[in-house]
């Protein structure tokens, strides 16, 4: 009797990681895009980014603002590669919560290129489509 108890609660908080896991990607899927002053407005919280995506227009700078709720340190940087070995910019680390800083990212070709927070790598990080 005690073993299926057991069970039941081990089934119940697997099935509950499960989903909090799906509504965090489903979250994720809009892509932060450039608004008419070419800035992407994106924020940090719990350790993940607001998004795993931005777009923006290629041959312009364009500006990353980054509002982090957090009150660990958060930056962007942006990559050229998906190893993120070859940095284009890298923005300074700041503590939140409610703090916003920009991170100036010079124009650039139209491409695939990789954003990440420098100190969660892991889990800060996504794609940045120039088109
Ligand atoms: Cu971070």
């Amino acid at each position: 009797m005690t073993n299926k108890i057991l069970t039941a609660v081990l089934m119940t908080l697997a099935l509950a990681a499960c989903s909090a896991g799906a509504s965090a990607s489903a979250s994720g899927g809009q892509c932060a895009q450039t608004d008419s002053a070419n800035v992407i407005a994106i924020s940090a919280k719990n350790l993940r980014f607001s998004t795993s995506c931005m777009v923006a227009p290629a041959g312009t700078a364009f500006t990353v603002r980054l509002t982090n709720n957090d009150s660990e340190p958060h930056d962007v940087a942006v990559f050229r590669d998906a190893g993120y070995s070859d940095a284009i910019v890298k923005g300074d680390l700041f503590n939140g919560p409610n703090v916003t800083k920009d991170i100036a990212v010079p124009a650039l070709p139209a491409g695939t290129y990789y954003f990440q927070c420098i100190l969660h790598p892991a889990d800060m990080k996504g794609t940045l489509t120039v088109q």
